[in-house]
């Protein structure tokens, strides 16, 4: 039947080819064990990604006498000792170093390794866009995140610097808010870039210095490094601390009657430091980024591609992993309704979710670029929402409603009492577009332009 768009047929190499790392069909059931192990060593080697494996039908009913695939093992790639003394030179001539963690392949052992290497030699640390568990906020060495709406004195410092050292990450359009804090292709400072995929290294940023190892080899590599006798930049890491400090300690005010950073500022103080913290995409995330603090690797599933929805399938599988940990879902409003259905699948299985929903009546982010650029020209970005705790308490889930900051601590504890998956239904005024600004100062900033 094929090529005839039989019913349900797809082309999968033309609909998954530039998502994935590889897209394939098993034709023939001899290559099962051929075709597997070779997904497998694909999606973890280098940058991780994903693999898509068609199963043709008939192909499914077949018989085979072919063995199955061995065990897989993700390949390793571990820097040369050249370029590690090559690094201990650059960091021993450096002023103003400063490192950026971010990617994939690291691991809570790696994260302590990096600390204690930050710690000898008192090096700035930042995270990048939703690898915040990467690095313990609280530490000393901590400079802050570079997602999304950074705080203004860390983006000076990484353009500052005299030598970046990015582990991990690709340093993409979010960090390097939107390709401006590093110059392509010759940075302006030196950098240091340690990558697990090859092809990564060189292909935006020239770097001074290219690593090609895992974050994992990388940091058990960096506990070898000599740090110089006389760290010359001490005071600027304590500075850059006390700087992410002063940006996060206090939620900024709002306009409404309830404050989600003042609800960020709740929950770190409430949940236990292994709670996984899971989220799609929408303005609300920035309160997240900026008031909460992971304090344990991997504590936050978010998506670094920003796509909405992601939140309450990540949940219920963080959930049905971890069942001995909390997991907190937060929502937009319009992100929940591209996934909410998936609370039926936490109610199915007993999994004790508990699903904020940030309800602000608006695609914000979406309205936030229309004032911005159109001020005054609003385009479909207003939504007509349910009663998301009714919709809770239909599908036999626990549902509250929360008007006022100070109404958010007894709808939590309400939701842990039931033991069932929970959804709190948090009203914001539209007008607390972010942490910093409101949708009114936007439009007259806009006008104020145009004019
Ligand atoms: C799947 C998907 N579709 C569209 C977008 C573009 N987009 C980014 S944020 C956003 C609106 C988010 O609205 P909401 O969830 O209500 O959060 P808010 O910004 O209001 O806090 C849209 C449409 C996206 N990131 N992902
Ligand atoms: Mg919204």
């Amino acid at each position: 039947m094929k090529d005839r768009e039989a019913l349900q047929e797809l082309d999968l190499r033309a609909v998954f080819g530039s998502m994935t790392k590889w897209t394939a069909e098993i034709d023939d059931p001899a290559r099962v064990g051929e075709m597997v192990s070779r997904a497998f060593y694909t999606a973890t080697s280098g940058r991780p990604g994903p693999v898509v494996i068609g199963l043709p039908e008939d192909m499914l009913t077949e018989r085979t006498a072919a063995a199955s695939a061995p065990r897989f093992e993700a390949v390793e790639t571990s820097p040369g000792a050249a370029e590690m003394k090559k690094l201990e030179e650059l960091l021993g001539s450096a002023e103003r170093p400063l490192a950026v963690l971010g990617g994939s392949r690291w691991s809570a052992e790696a994260c302590g390794e990096i600390a204690r290497f930050a710690e000898r030699f008192a090096l700035p640390v930042a995270t990048s866009y939703r690898r915040l568990p990467l690095f313990d906020p609280l530490h000393p060495c901590y400079a802050g995140d570079l997602g999304i709406g950074p705080n203004p004195k860390l983006v000076a410092r990484v353009k500052d610097s005299d030598l970046l050292l990015l582990i991990g990450g690709r340093m993409g359009e979010i960090p390097s808010q939107a390709y401006a804090l590093i110059d392509i292709p010759g940075p302006q400072m030196r950098l240091v870039h340690v990558h697990p995929g090859a092809e990564e290294l060189g292909r935006l940023y020239r770097p001074h210095l290219a690593i090609h190892a895992s974050p994992t080899a990388f940091a058990a590599a960096a506990q070898l490094l000599q740090a110089p006798a006389r760290i010359a930049w001490r005071e600027q890491t304590a500075q850059a601390h006390s700087d992410y400090l002063a940006w996060t300690d206090v939620p900024t005010a709002q306009p409404g009657a309830v404050n989600l950073g003042a609800i960020m500022v709740w929950l770190r103080e409430n949940l236990p430091l292994d709670t996984i913290l899971c989220n799609g995409a929408g303005n609300y995330a920035a309160w997240i980024h900026r008031f909460y603090r992971f304090r344990r690797f991997a504590t936050h599933i978010a998506p670094t591609s920003a796509s909405m929805g992601y939140g309450m399938p990540s949940a219920v599988a963080m959930q049905r992993l971890h069942p001995d940990r909390m997991v907190v879902c937060l929502n937009g409003d319009g992100d929940f309704l591209m996934n909410g259905q998936e609370f039926a699948t936490a109610v199915m299985y007993d999994l004790p979710i508990v699903v904020i929903v940030a309800d602000n009546g608006i695609y914000g982010t979406i309205r936030m670029h229309q004032e911005r650029d159109y001020p005054g020209r609003v385009s479909s970005t207003d939504l007509k929402n349910p009663d998301f705790a009714a919709y809770a308490r239909a599908f036999g889930g626990f549902g509250a409603t929360v008007e006022r900051t100070a109404d958010f601590a007894d709808a939590f504890k309400g939701a842990r009492q039931s033991g069932k998956p929970s959804i709190i239904h948090v009203k914001i005024d539209p007008e607390a577009i972010t942490p910093a600004t409101t949708l009114a100062k936007i439009r007259e900033q806009a006008l104020a332009n145009a004019n």
